[in-house]
């Protein structure tokens, strides 16, 4: 991982441990990925606030049951392996091995969804300079980069995440992941880097407001996509 961006996201992790209680209330960008114990984080937004894109319903199910299930289950996880206490949870993600399942679906569901909550907004926002520079760059325009990353959106067989990373060079890149897998664990996928940007593509993200056209899914995140965040961890 570039060491700027580890950094960041590092730093993000430090906030969010010293500060202690809902840290995420406080801005944008800030998340309680923090240590074990994890906590649940709260959202910045209300249930209702991204529909009719994303309804409240699924937003509710998917934050207080789906992602609840993860940090619950990587606590007990964790609980079974002291050693693995101490890390952060982007060392965590850096060092589990294929067969650590346990910690592998909910270290990885944990840092999916904070981050995915995180990704999304009811406000307009918009790729800086910066970053538009770098997507123009390699796709020639954000249209052609939103249908490349759609592409892979739509392709993931079952459940997964498709992403926008940034490389060790800093050179963005799209990619996905099956189940809960991100680029982050190192030793488990073929194509590590830091994600910038991810879409949860798992029915439960989708399936009662859309049932089974994820493709209209895909089309509506774009309405809601917090590009503030993808900005600052553009870099
Ligand atoms: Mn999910």
């Amino acid at each position: 991982m570039e060491k700027r961006t580890f950094l960041k996201l590092s730093g993000i992790v430090a906030a969010g441990t010293m500060a202690g209680c809902s840290p995420l209330k406080k801005a944008v960008g800030v998340s309680t990925l923090g240590r074990y114990p994890y906590t649940l984080p709260a959202l910045t937004y209300g249930f209702a606030d991204l529909e009719p894109n994303i309804d409240a319903l699924t937003m509710e199910i998917h934050h207080d049951r789906h992602h609840n299930g993860y940090v619950n289950k990587l606590n007990n996880a964790l609980e079974a392996t002291p050693g693995m206490q101490t890390m952060n949870l982007e060392q965590l993600l850096a060092t589990i091995k294929p067969g650590d399942s346990a910690l592998r679906n909910n270290g990885g569901g944990h840092w999916n969804h904070t981050m995915f909550w995180n990704w999304l907004s009811p406000k307009k926002t918009a790729p800086n300079e910066r970053l538009t520079q770098a997507i123009n760059q390699k796709w020639g325009t954000l249209e052609a980069f939103k249908g490349e990353f759609g592409d892979a959106a739509k392709s993931v067989f079952g459940s997964g995440w498709a992403w926008l990373c940034k490389d060790g060079n800093g050179n963005l890149f799209i990619t996905s992941t099956p189940n809960q897998d991100n680029p982050l664990m190192t030793k488990i996928i073929d194509k590590p880097g830091t994600p910038i940007l991810g879409i949860d593509v798992w029915e439960h993200a989708y399936y009662l407001h859309y049932q089974n056209k994820r493709a209209d899914y895909i089309g509506a995140f774009w309405n809601v996509v917090n590009w503030n965040r993808v900005n600052e961890l553009f870099g």
